[in-house]
């Protein structure tokens, strides 16, 4: 298990934040610093540090991220003029958070490539 990160004091209802979709296994909230006009974060409520730590018993909950994000597409209103999803890993990947969270970011065309 990953230590304590500022998401499981999101999920816990320690500090606040704009939930916009939970359920048992994840948890969308709004990005305190957005990259985009929507930029939601969607986490799993087991807290994994990184891609890197993500093990075979994890598919199912790492892919219901992906499902939450084509609901919330959908809810939203973006599914079809798209949107991108991104899960940063450890320095070079730019992640300063380690409980892994799928970014989704939508609202306007998106540049390739990311840098
Ligand atoms: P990453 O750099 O990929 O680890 O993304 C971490 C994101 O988390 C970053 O876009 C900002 C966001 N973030 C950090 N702290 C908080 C917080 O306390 N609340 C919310 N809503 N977002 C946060």
């Amino acid at each position: 298990m990953a230590e304590e990160t500022i998401f499981s004091k999101i999920i816990n209802r320690e500090i606040p934040a704009d939930i916009v979709y939970e359920d048992d296994v994840a948890l969308a909230f709004k990005d305190i610093n957005p990259q985009a006009p929507v930029h939601l974060l969607i986490i799993p409520k087991k807290p994994i540090a990184t891609v890197n730590d993500i093990e075979d018993e994890d598919a199912a909950i790492v892919g219901h991220l992906y499902v939450v994000a084509g609901k919330l597409a959908v809810q939203h209103g973006f599914a079809k003029d798209g949107y991108r999803c991104v899960m940063n890993c450890n320095e070079h990947g730019g992640q300063t958070v380690y409980h892994i969270h799928l970014h989704l970011l939508a609202g306007k065309a998106m540049g390739w490539p990311p840098y």
